[in-house]
């Protein structure tokens, strides 16, 4: 069903979960579940997918959706006492006809508005009243725009506190091959190492073992260099401090159900994140958080990229 003011299509995805496709007039493409509000998709004008989705991703609630962009909300990981990374991510999402206006950034081709609003159960796990609403947006050079307004409702006067993180699954060609650039020299805390603080050193990071870290106070650009497929990824973020790098490797994929044992070859989860500092907001205040994905070709002959180009 295409709608002319919507500008996307509503369709039936895997066990007949509804999803929403966005498309760009040179081929470019992009597909939401309302599961989760969870971007599967992502696609070039070359129809190549530029997320990473599980080999063994199961499509099934309350289990989430392995790969993609998991939403992270109203908590990361373990950052408290609800499930890990929250219940945003298992809950299903409605599409909202007339969001509250949100200044359509001018080169967006196809959007959608997806609401969430906590239920009964809900409340008696995290007793807020919030509006989550996300924008999806293709651009026309292919970029990937998420905005999140996240919104106190309560009605009992009462604030609340987030964490959050898009857990973004970045396809990559070879995880030994690729390079992350703008988050040398800065402090991260380990959570193999009970999330003690480091700081990390000078160069691009490199991926040899499982990494996972969270970056802190990063600045708003990153970028994830894939030498073979002469592609750079370009990460964008507002209202998010943190970054979180993630790769489980050999080991943890085995113990992980819905990861292909060998899918760690293949992705690299960089996260925007805002986790060292939690989110709090009064009863009527919102707050907004803004991812932007852009897949560049690497403008790279003698096999040194220039990462400062990629990060002006
Ligand atoms: O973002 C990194 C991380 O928190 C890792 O610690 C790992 O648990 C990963 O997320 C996946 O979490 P999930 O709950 O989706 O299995």
């Amino acid at each position: 069903m295409a709608t002319e003011r919507h500008h996307f299509e509503l369709a039936k995805g895997i066990n007949g979960l509804d999803k929403i496709i966005l498309r760009e007039s040179r081929g470019r493409s992009a597909e939401v579940y309302l599961y989760g509000s969870h971007v599967t998709s992502w696609k070039n004008e070359n129809g190549e997918e530029l997320l990473h989705l599980s080999s063994k991703a199961i499509f099934k609630p309350p289990k989430p959706i392995r790969g993609g962009i998991p939403l992270c909300f109203p908590q990361f990981s373990n950052f408290g006492t609800l499930e890990s990374h929250g219940f945003a991510r298992n809950r299903i999402w409605e599409v909202e006809a007339n969001p509250p206006p949100l200044p359509l950034n001018s080169c967006s081709s196809a959007f959608v508005d997806l609401i969430l609003r906590p239920t009964e159960e809900d409340l008696k796990i995290w007793p807020h009243n919030f509006e989550f609403r996300l924008r999806v947006a293709l651009g026309t050079e292919g970029e990937l725009t998420l905005t999140s307004r996240i919104r106190n409702t309560n009605s009992d006067g009462k604030p609340f506190t987030f964490t959050f993180a898009y857990h973004t699954y970045f396809s990559v060609s070879d995880i030994n091959e690729v390079r992350v650039e703008g988050l040398e020299t800065l402090d991260y805390l380990d959570n193999l190492k009970n999330r003690e603080r480091f700081t990390e050193q000078g160069d691009a990071i490199t991926f040899e073992s499982e990494v996972d870290k969270i970056y802190l106070s990063t600045p708003t650009k990153i970028a994830i260099l894939d030498h073979e497929k002469k592609r750079t990824f370009v990460i964008r973020k507002d209202g998010l401090a943190d970054a979180v790098v993630w790769n489980p490797w050999d080991k943890k994929s085995k113990t992980i159900s819905d990861l292909g044992d060998e899918d760690y070859k293949q992705m690299l989860c960089v996260e925007a994140a805002a986790i060292e500092r939690p989110i709090t907001l009064k009863p009527g205040e919102e707050w907004k958080g803004r991812l932007e994905l852009s897949a560049v070709p690497s403008s790279y002959s003698s096999g040194q990229l220039d990462p400062k180009k990629v990060l002006e």
